[in-house]
C-alpha cells in the first residue's frame, strides 16, 4: 500500500469525524449561521497568511523537481487572500485587527515549526494533508450547497480541477518521498501525517464555536 492511502486508512476515525463535522453540513444545508462563516473566514484568512511563509521557507529545502510547483503555489496564495478580502466585503465581514485563536495560533506555530526543523519529506507531510482535508472537507459542503450561496466561491476555491490536481501531485510526490526516506523518518512523518488531520478537525471545531483562549472569555481571547 502507498504511504498515503496507508496513513488515510490509519486515521480515518478522524478523518470521519472532520467530514462529518457540523460546520461543513451546516454550510452544505445552508443553515449555517452568518457569525460562525465570518468566524471561520477571518481565522482561515490568517491561517492563508501563514501558508505563504511556510511554503517560501519549503523551497530552499525542495528537490529541484519540486521548486516550480512550490513557486507557484505563492501567488495563488495570495490570489486566494484576495478570495477572502472580495467575500468578506460581500458579506460585510471585516478581516482586519483579528487575533488568531488558540487552535489557529498552535496550528500554525505546527506547520512553521515544521517546515523550519523537521525534513523536507516530514514538512511536505504536513503540507498535503492540510490541502488534502480542504479538498475532501469542501467536497461535502459541495455535494449540497446552494450555487447561488454567498459562501459558494470557497467551495469552488478548494474542489476546483485546479486544486483537485495540485493535491494529487502533492500525494504522488509524498508517496514518492515516502519510498526514499529511511523507516525512521517514514514513521515520523506518520506522526506528523496524524497531527495535522487532528489540527484540521480542531480547526472546524474551532470555527464552529467561536475559538476563545481557553480561560478567557470576550474581549480578552
Ligand atoms: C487549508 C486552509 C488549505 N486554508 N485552512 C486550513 C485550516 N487548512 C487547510 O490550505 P490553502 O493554503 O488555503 O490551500
Amino acid at each position: 500500500m502507498s504511504f498515503c492511502a496507508d496513513q488515510l486508512a490509519r486515521v480515518a476515525a478522524i478523518w470521519e469525524r472532520m467530514l462529518n463535522h457540523r460546520f461543513l453540513s451546516e454550510t452544505r444545508d445552508g443553515t449555517i449561521a452568518h457569525q460562525v462563516f465570518a468566524n471561520w473566514m477571518r481565522q482561515d484568512y490568517l491561517f492563508v497568511e501563514a501558508a505563504i511563509p511556510f511554503i517560501a521557507v519549503l523551497v530552499p529545502k525542495a528537490p529541484r523537481a519540486h521548486r516550480v510547483a512550490l513557486g507557484k503555489a505563492i501567488p495563488t496564495l495570495e490570489k486566494e487572500l484576495e478570495l477572502f478580502r472580495e467575500r468578506a466585503e460581500a458579506a460585510g465581514v471585516t478581516l482586519e485587527n483579528v487575533k488568531p485563536s488558540f487552535t489557529n495560533h498552535a496550528y500554525v506555530q505546527f506547520l512553521l515549526a515544521s517546515a523550519y526543523s523537521r525534513s523536507y519529506a516530514e514538512a511536505f507531510t504536513v503540507l498535503y494533508v492540510a490541502e488534502k482535508a480542504y479538498y475532501d472537507s469542501w467536497l461535502v459542503v459541495r455535494a449540497g450547497i446552494d450555487k447561488g450561496s454567498i459562501w459558494f466561491p470557497f467551495v469552488e476555491n478548494w474542489t476546483s480541477d485546479a486544486f483537485r490536481g495540485w493535491v494529487e501531485f502533492l500525494q504522488a510526490e509524498l508517496d514518492g518521498l515516502a519510498d526514499a526516506v529511511g523507516a525512521a523518518e517514514r514513521e515520523r512523518m506518520g506522526e506528523l501525517f496524524e497531527l495535522t488531520a487532528k489540527y484540521e478537525l480542531a480547526f472546524w471545531e474551532m470555527a464552529a464555536g467561536g475559538g476563545g483562549w481557553p480561560g478567557l472569555t470576550g474581549e480578552m481571547s
